[in-house]
C-alpha cells in the first residue's frame, strides 16, 4: 500500500484535538511499515511525533488501552519510554525523543549488543506488569503455522495473478514447512512460557542514544508471547549486513559478529530464560526471519494490502532479503549454536 496523502487541515485538526495549536510544520517521518507517522514542529520549539494508528490492522480501542497501560507502568518505574502526550483515536501524540537517532541497519558491532540489551531490559521491565493480561492486539501474531496458512490462502486466491512469478519462493517455504511449528508447539506444551514481550524488535524500533541508554519504541504489539519472538526478530534486522529491501542480494547475509553481539547483549539481560528457551535461541533467528519473509510474500500475493510499499515489487524484494538471510543463517547454523553455548 502506498503512503496515504493527508490534507494539512486534517493533521492540524488532529493536533488541535490533542491540545497543540501552534504547529509550524507537520511532515512525514521515519520508515515504519504500519502507521502514518509525522514529525511536528511548533512555535514553542517543542517537537512531537504525531501518528495515525492503522485501523485496518489494529483494534484502536484495545490498542490504546494496552499502550496506556504499558507506558504508564514503565513511567511508574522510572524507565525511559514513549511519553504519550495525547491519544484521541485514531490519532496519538508522543513527545519527540530528542537527541536520539534511529537506523534501518546496524553499522557497528556495539550497536547490535546495545539493541539486544535494550530489548532484554524491556522484557525484564514488563515482567511484573500487574494483571489483567494485556490484550492480544493481533491474534496469533507470531504463530508461524498460521502465517503459512495465510500464505497458502493468498496463493490459492492469487488475486493479482502473481503466483506464477513466485514458484521458487513458494518452493523455498515448502522445504521448511515442517520446522515452522517448533516454537508454538513448545508454548502449547508449556515448555516455553508466555511472557510480556515486544514482538516487533526490528532495529528502527529502538531509538539510539550516544551514551547507549537506548529507548524501545513502537509498543503496538507489546503483548503476551514468547521471549524468542523478540530475540528471533532482532536477528532478522540486527544481524543483517544490508537493509530489509536491498535489491542486490550479494550484499545480504547474516553477519556472525553482529549475531554474537546480539547473543551477548541479550543473554546478559535475559537471565530469566529457561532451558527450552535457551536451546532455541539460534533457531528463533531463522524461524522469525522465515516467518517475516512468508508475510511479505503473502502480502505480495494479496496485492500489497498490509505493509506500506513504495513501488510495485517492494514486498517481493523484502521477501527475497528475508529468504537470503534464512539461507545465510542455515549455512552458519553450527557456528551460531556454538556462539549461543558460549554465552549461556
Ligand atoms: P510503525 O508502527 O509504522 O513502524 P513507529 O512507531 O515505529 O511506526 O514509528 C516510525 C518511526 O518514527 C520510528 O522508526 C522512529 O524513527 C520514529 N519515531 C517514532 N516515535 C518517535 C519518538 N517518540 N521520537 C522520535 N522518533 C520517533
Ligand atoms: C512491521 O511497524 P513496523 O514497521 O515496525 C510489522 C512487523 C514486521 C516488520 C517488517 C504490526 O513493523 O511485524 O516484522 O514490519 N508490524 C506489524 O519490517 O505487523
Ligand atoms: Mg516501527
Amino acid at each position: 500500500m502506498g503512503a496515504r496523502v493527508y490534507a494539512k487541515d486534517e493533521l492540524l485538526a488532529a493536533l488541535a484535538s490533542m491540545g497543540v495549536t501552534d504547529a509550524t510544520d507537520v511532515a512525514r517521518y521515519g520508515s515504519g511499515h504500519i502507521n502514518d507517522t509525522f514529525k511536528v514542529e511548533t512555535k514553542r520549539g517543542v517537537r512531537f511525533i504525531l501518528q495515525r494508528v492503522n485501523t485496518d490492522i489494529f483494534d484502536p480501542v484495545l490498542l490504546k488501552n494496552n499502550i496506556l497501560r504499558v507506558t504508564s507502568f514503565l513511567k511508574s518505574k522510572g524507565v525511559a519510554s514513549l511519553e504519550v502526550v495525547g491519544y484521541e483515536n485514531p490519532w496519538r501524540l508522543y513527545a519527540f525523543l530528542e537527541g536520539y537517532t534511529s537506523t534501518d541497519v546496524v553499522t557497528e558491532v556495539a550497536q547490535a549488543e546495545q539493541v539486544a540489551a535494550a530489548f532484554a531490559k524491556f522484557q525484564n521491565d514488563l515482567a511484573d506488569i500487574p494483571p489483567p493480561r494485556l490484550a492480544d492486539i493481533i491474534a496469533r501474531f507470531h504463530d508461524t503455522p498460521d502465517r503459512l496458512r495465510q500464505l497458502d490462502e493468498a496463493a490459492a486466491k492469487d488475486v493479482k495473478g502473481r503466483k506464477a512469478k513466485v514458484a521458487a519462493e513458494l518452493a523455498f517455504v515448502e522445504k521448511r514447512r515442517a520446522e515452522c511449528s517448533r516454537i508454538v508447539d513448545l508454548m502449547k506444551s508449556g515448555d516455553i512460557p508466555e511472557r510480556v514481550v515486544h514482538q516487533d524488535t526490528k532495529i528502527n524500533n529502538v531509538m539510539l542514544a550516544p551514551d547507549g541508554t537506548n529507548v524501545v519504541i513502537d509498543l503496538d504489539t507489546t503483548m503476551p508471547g514468547s521471549a524468542l519472538y523478540d530475540f528471533g526478530d532482532m536477528v532478522r534486522t540486527s544481524s543483517a549486513a544490508a537493509a530489509e529491501d536491498e535489491k542486490d542480494l550479494s550484499k545480504v547475509y547474516s553477519k556472525k559478529e553482529y549475531f554474537e553481539a546480539l547473543v551477548k547483549g541479550y543473554l546478559a539481560g535475559a537471565k530469566f530464560l529457561n532451558e527450552a528457551e535457551k536451546a532455541n535461541i539460534a533457531f528463533s533467528g531463522r524461524l522469525l526471519t522465515l516467518e517475516c519473509g512468508i508475510r511479505f510474500l503473502a502480502d505480495y500475493l494479496n496485492g500489497d494490502t498490509y505493509f506500506h510499499t513504495a513501488y510495485d515489487d517492494h514486498n517481493l524484494v523484502r521477501c527475497h532479503t528475508q529468504f537470503k538471510m534464512v539461507e545465510s543463517m542455515e549455512a552458519q547454523a553450527d557456528e551460531y549454536e556454538a556462539i549461543v553455548r558460549k554465552y549461556c
